[in-house]
């Protein structure tokens, strides 16, 4: 008996979540086609590896496109006409979102709304999943589960609860098997370097070793609920094997402070810092040198305090639960930039 091979389409395969999702699917046996933009740098490290195991690669490809262009869109997803096909591609930065709010908007919501017209014109038997997210929740307050009201609060989070909206519309409208994930943050050693995680790992490592001297941050007492990126993509893939299609929130129901992640990662990294002052005058000090201060530029115009999502509706239906917690997260993240520094 042959079985034909699954084909996906990963829009945002060079972020994140895109180069696990890749891996995933390459293991399930998945034939996996990647959406790249035109970089003037090369913005492929994160899947690099897969090219180099000639096994993978033979199932792995790569296009041009973007998610302003319609029409390349409609005419990738016309050759490829995958089975699946993934949405993880955004304007994915919160504070950048206060900067470049019409390109945020065109990118995450418009951009959506292209793959679903395209799957509608062309095939609607494509299955879509759509990268939602916990900032949609914004002020509203925690733990949130699909149930709770969304109440966004950044050009990002409306974009993103308007292209939940349209997933769910051409859900209804046009019997298209769409499922939104709302995600909440999850992290990982690909994790970009501008997103609070991964700037507090690679400051305290390059303090600790003699290369920076400060860390500069912004609220330290935010809360999130932070998971790994290994875990969340599994739940992407197990949404779209569902019978039928549906929203799942995506979390790992514990929740943390920016400076609780400062703390444990200081204790793992042998930094034995202690805190002083308040507001911006706060500062963390080693050795009775200051080490990390609070600047006032990475303020947001408007910040959500408090996620912590309630995973019961994917742990009941999905039989998803994650495997790492903050200590391996963090582990993984510090084992992973030690063994890369040079
Ligand atoms: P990421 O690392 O920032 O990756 C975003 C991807 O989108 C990259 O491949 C990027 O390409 C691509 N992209 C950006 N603008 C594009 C455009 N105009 N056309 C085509 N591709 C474009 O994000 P991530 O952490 O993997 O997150 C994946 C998705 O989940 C995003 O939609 C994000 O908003 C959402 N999400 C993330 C989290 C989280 O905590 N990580 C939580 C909830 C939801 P380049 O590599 O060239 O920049
Ligand atoms: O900020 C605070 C900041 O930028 C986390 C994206 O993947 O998850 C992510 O969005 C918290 C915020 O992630 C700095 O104010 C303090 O309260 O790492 P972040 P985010 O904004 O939660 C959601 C679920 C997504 O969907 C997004 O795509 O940390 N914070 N000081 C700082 N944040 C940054 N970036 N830089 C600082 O210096």
């Amino acid at each position: 008996m042959s079985f034909k091979k699954k084909v996906a389409l990963v829009f945002g395969v060079t972020g994140q979540d895109g180069s696990y999702l890749s891996k995933l699917l390459l293991k399930k046996n998945y034939q996996v086609h990647g959406i790249k933009r035109r970089s003037s740098t090369r913005n492929t490290e994160r899947i690099d590896d897969i090219y180099e195991d000639i096994n993978e690669a033979k199932n792995f490809y790569l296009h041009y496109s973007d998610l302003s262009d319609g029409l390349s869109i409609y005419h990738l997803i016309k050759k490829i006409n995958p089975d699946e096909i993934y949405n993880l591609a955004a304007q994915s930065h919160v504070a950048v979102s206060f900067e470049i709010p019409e390109h945020t908007m065109i990118i995450n919501t418009l951009g959506t709304l292209k793959i679903l017209e395209s799957i509608k014109i062309i095939n609607p038997k494509i299955k879509f999943y759509q990268a939602g997210t916990s900032e949609m929740f914004g002020s509203s307050p925690p733990p949130q589960n699909e149930n709770t009201p969304f109440y966004p609060i950044s050009p990002y989070a409306i974009s993103k609860l308007s292209a939940y909206w349209i997933t769910i519309n051409y859900r209804e409208s046009y019997k298209i098997f769409a499922c939104n994930g709302i995600l909440f943050n999850h992290e990982s050693p690909l994790r970009g370097e501008t997103f609070v995680t991964q700037k507090i790992i690679k400051g305290l490592i390059n303090i600790k070793l003699g290369k920076q001297k400060k860390l500069y941050l912004g609220n330290i007492y935010s809360k999130r609920d932070w998971g790994h990126a290994e875990d969340f993509v599994e739940a992407m893939w197990k949404m779209l094997q569902q019978k039928k299609p549906d929203d799942y929130v995506i979390s790992t129901g514990k929740q943390y402070s920016v400076k609780d992640f400062i703390d444990i990662s200081a204790i793992k990294l042998n930094m034995p810092i202690t805190w002083r002052g308040v507001g911006l005058k706060e500062k963390a000090y080693l050795n009775d040198k200051v080490v990390i201060e609070i600047k006032l530029k990475y303020f947001r115009p408007s910040e959500v305090s408090s996620l912590k999502g309630n995973y019961n509706k994917a742990k009941k239906l999905l039989k998803w639960k994650p495997k790492y917690d903050i200590h391996s997260l963090i582990d993984d993240m510090i084992n992973n930039e030690i063994d890369n520094f040079d």
